[in-house]
C-alpha cells in the first residue's frame, strides 16, 4: 500500500465536569476497551488515533482528555492552544454536569478561537445514555446545543455498543453494533 501524499495534525479536546465518562470515551474511541473502575484523570491525558481520510490523507487526531478538576481554571488556557475542535461532555444521569455545559462552553471560546475569529467546532455529548429510558433528554440537549451555538449534539455510551444517537436534522435513530461512541449516526 502507497504511503499518503498528506497527513494533517488535529489537536481536539475532551471537556466537562468530573466523572462524566471522558476518559471513557476516548479509551472506548482509541483502544475499544471500557472499564467500570473510575480513576480521575490529573491535569491532562494524551491519546492518538490515525484516521485515514482518503486515499491520499492521514488525519493523526490529538485527543486532549482534560481533567474535570481543572474545571475552568487558568490551566485551560494553556490545555486549548491551537486546538481544531473539541467536545463538551455531560452526564445524562446528573443534570448538575449539563448546567455546567455553558461555563465549559465560555471557558472554551474565551480562550481559544479559529484563525478568523470564529469559535471552533464544538460537539456537546450527552454521555451515558444505557442509564436512561431511550430517547430521554434528547430535545432536553439538543436545545441546548442549539442556545449555546455546538455545531452538533450526540447522546453516547461508552460502556455498551448499543447507542443512541441524535442525526444532524434533530431526529433520534437507534444505532446498532457500533464500537465507538463517536461514531455519527447513519443518515
Ligand atoms: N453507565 C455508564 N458509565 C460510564 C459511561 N462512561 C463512563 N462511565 C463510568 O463513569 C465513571 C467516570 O468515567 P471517566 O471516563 O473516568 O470520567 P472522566 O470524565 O474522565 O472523569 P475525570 O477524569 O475525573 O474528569 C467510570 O466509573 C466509568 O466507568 C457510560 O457511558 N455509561
Ligand atoms: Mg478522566
Amino acid at each position: 500500500m502507497s504511503a499518503p501524499k498528506s497527513e494533517y495534525l488535529c489537536k481536539v479536546l475532551v471537556l466537562g465536569d468530573l466523572g462524566v465518562g471522558k476518559t471513557s470515551i476516548v479509551q472506548r474511541y482509541v483502544h475499544n476497551i471500557y472499564s467500570q473502575c473510575y480513576r480521575a484523570t490529573i491535569g491532562v491525558d494524551f491519546a492518538l488515533k490515525m484516521v485515514t481520510w482518503d486515499k491520499d490523507t492521514m488525519v493523526r487526531l490529538q485527543l486532549w482528555d482534560i481533567a474535570g478538576q481543572e474545571r475552568f481554571g487558568h490551566m485551560t488556557r494553556l490545555y486549548y492552544r491551537q486546538a481544531a475542535g473539541a467536545l463538551v461532555v455531560c452526564d445524562l444521569g446528573r443534570a448538575a454536569t449539563l448546567q455546567s455545559v455553558h461555563r465549559w462552553k465560555e471557558d472554551l471560546d474565551s480562550k481559544v478561537s479559529l484563525k478568523n475569529g470564529n469559535p471552533i467546532p464544538t460537539l456537546l455529548i450527552g454521555n451515558k445514555c444505557d442509564l436512561i429510558p431511550y430517547g430521554g433528554h434528547s430535545q432536553q440537549l439538543e436545545e441546548l446545543g442549539q442556545q449555546l451555538g455546538f455545531t452538533d449534539c450526540h447522546m453516547t455510551s461508552a460502556k455498551v455498543t448499543t447507542v443512541y444517537m441524535i442525526g444532524g436534522g434533530g431526529s433520534s435513530a437507534r444505532g446498532r453494533g457500533h464500537n465507538s461512541a463517536l461514531y455519527p449516526s447513519p443518515s
